[in-house]
């Protein structure tokens, strides 16, 4: 007998008995999709200091077979998400980089333009003053949009570290205007069925202005760019207390929720594994999800169906590997459980203005154990039933720590 065999029992008799439909449920947890970051499983730190992680990946082919280790212990997480020049191969060859992840039974996901780590980027990319610099900017940009033909990406993922620190450092009007002119270049190079997804972040490293602040301006650009260009929210880019899930709502009732970065943050852009902090934020975000997706609305439901579900996040401390398959893992609980939000139920509550009823309804799937509906439909999929022990017992870390070594890694104040 399986070790879950009772639970999911019991997890199975008490769902049927509330009319939740687990064939419909299994077959969309089968579904679920959540792409890595090539950057997670490199070093990374603050400004403070970087601590070397033995085993951590070095080359874009290290980083694909850890993201490939994720997949196989999670089963979902299929794509991985590349930085550009972080993960710029010497011989330029990215049909190479391409071809291995498909070897490794992986694909290659948004590409990240990088605009902000050259010298001359001191007074932003796009927003710059200086319109040669400005131009460096689109043309990387242009050039990460042959990079996306090649390795058959379908998302060019944009973030802007573009702001300033003092009042009256420059022209916010004028800036607004250069970030728009310069995107409306760039529309034309994308390719076909692809799409544009803009970030927005509310600070840093602009300290008094941010050129892309918030929702409502990424909404308001991506709007001027047309269809094939729709927002993305990174969850650590929100002043503290944002009801984030309203704004994922707005948008996808727009037509431009287009992406997440998932991670998780108590101040800031803390980059932390999501779900760690706020579980009951990512289970809402899910569910306005998962509503979306069975909306009559055809925009509505288009829209939440193509959304790119990424993690941006860096582990300092935690390990890499084993760090993110527990964020996918988190992200697949918050998922399943606004699977189990009776509707219709809700619905009635919230047409008779029965608050705490309501609340209660939605909080109740919130609380329910889903671990043991996970392990059955991990069983389904042909992976470990608990993916963070099956890494542990599977040698892989040792292995890489072996082959890779510890690479000191700069970092902090010189
Ligand atoms: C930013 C933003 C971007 C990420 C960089 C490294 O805060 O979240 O998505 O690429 O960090
Ligand atoms: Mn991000
Ligand atoms: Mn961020």
């Amino acid at each position: 007998m399986k070790t879950f065999e009772k639970e999911y029992q019991l997890f199975a008799e008490r769902a049927r008995s509330q009319g939740i439909d687990l064939g419909k449920v299994k077959a969309a947890l089968h579904n679920q999709v959540i792409e890595t970051p090539s950057w997670g499983y490199a070093n990374s730190g603050t400004r403070f200091q970087t601590f070397p992680w033995p085993g951590a990946a070095v080359s874009t082919y290290d980083k694909l077979n850890d993201a490939a280790m994720v997949h196989k212990m999670t089963g979902i997480a299929p794509s991985v998400a590349l930085h550009i020049p972080w993960d710029k191969p010497e011989d330029g060859d990215y049909l190479k980089i391409r071809q291995f992840a498909e070897g490794l039974g992986i694909k290659v996901g948004a590409i990240n333009p990088n605009v902000f780590q050259e010298l001359e980027y001191k007074l932003g990319s796009i927003a710059n003053p200086d319109k040669a610099v400005q131009q460096k900017a689109l043309d990387h940009m242009i050039e990460c949009c042959t990079i996306m033909q090649e390795t058959g990406s379908g998302l060019l993922s944009l973030w802007f570290a573009d702001g300033t620190n003092y009042a009256g450092q420059d022209d916010l009007r004028e800036r607004k205007h250069r970030v728009e002119e310069n995107l409306i270049k760039l529309m034309p190079h994308l390719p076909k069925n692809s799409r544009i997804l803009l970030e927005y972040k509310l600070f840093e490293p602009g300290f008094y202005s941010t050129d892309i602040p918030d929702w409502g301006s990424s909404y308001m650009i991506t709007k001027k760019l047309g269809d094939q260009a729709q927002v993305l929210i990174d969850l650590g880019h929100h002043p503290l207390g944002a009801n984030i899930e309203q704004i994922v709502a707005f948008l996808i009732d727009e037509g431009k929720m287009g992406g997440f970065h998932f991670n998780s943050h108590r101040y800031a852009d803390d980059d932390l594994m999501v779900g760690s902090v706020n579980p009951f934020e990512l289970f809402l975000i899910y569910h306005e999800i998962s509503s979306a997706v069975d909306s009559s609305d055809q925009i509505t439901s288009a829209t939440a169906k193509a959304i790119a579900f990424m993690i941006d996040q860096s582990f300092n401390i935690e390990g890499k590997v084993g760090a993110m398959i527990h964020s996918v893992i988190n992200c697949q609980e918050a998922y399943a459980k606004s699977l189990l939000v009776p509707r219709e139920s809700l619905k009635k509550a919230q047409l008779a203005g029965d608050v705490l009823g309501a609340h209660r309804i939605l909080t109740e799937s919130f609380k329910t154990d889903v671990r043991p509906l996970l392990a059955q439909v991990r069983e389904e999929m042909d992976v470990p039933e608990d993916p963070i022990a099956a890494y542990r017992n599977s040698g892989y870390e040792e292995k890489i720590r072996e082959e890779r070594g510890t690479h000191i890694s700069v970092g902090g104040y010189q």
